[in-house]
């Protein structure tokens, strides 16, 4: 008799909650930007410590780039703006940049 539970077994599938695509937010290395203010700009848009803050500095003046964090598109570009605007209020030209991870 067909009735509520007279129904087939569910197949798997894969969970409905998509995650949305992430950024990368990438910090290019400079000749004239000072170390030090690569940091303070680091440790105010991104929630990072001076160390971390510090070896992401590094990393980019000596590979010539360094992912920084990933975000939601939105979030990426926002604090990629944000970061490289700080900069060009102080006159350097340093910027981030942001791409699709994989
Ligand atoms: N290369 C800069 C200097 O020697 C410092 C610097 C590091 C600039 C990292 C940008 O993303 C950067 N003063």
């Amino acid at each position: 008799m067909a009735n509520d539970t007279d129904t087939k077994p569910r197949t798997r599938t894969a969970p409905k909650v998509a995650r949305p695509p992430l950024y990368k937010v990438i910090l290019l290395n400079d000749d004239f930007t000072p170390r030090e203010f690569v940091v303070r700009v680091l440790k105010a848009e991104f929630r990072i410590t001076e160390d971390q803050a510090h070896r992401i500095m590094v990393t980019a003046h000596t590979k010539g780039s360094c992912v920084v964090a990933v975000f939601t598109q939105e979030v990426a570009e926002s604090k990629a703006t944000r970061a490289t605007e700080m900069a060009r209020n102080e006159g350097f030209p340093l910027l981030f940049t942001t791409e699709p991870e994989e």
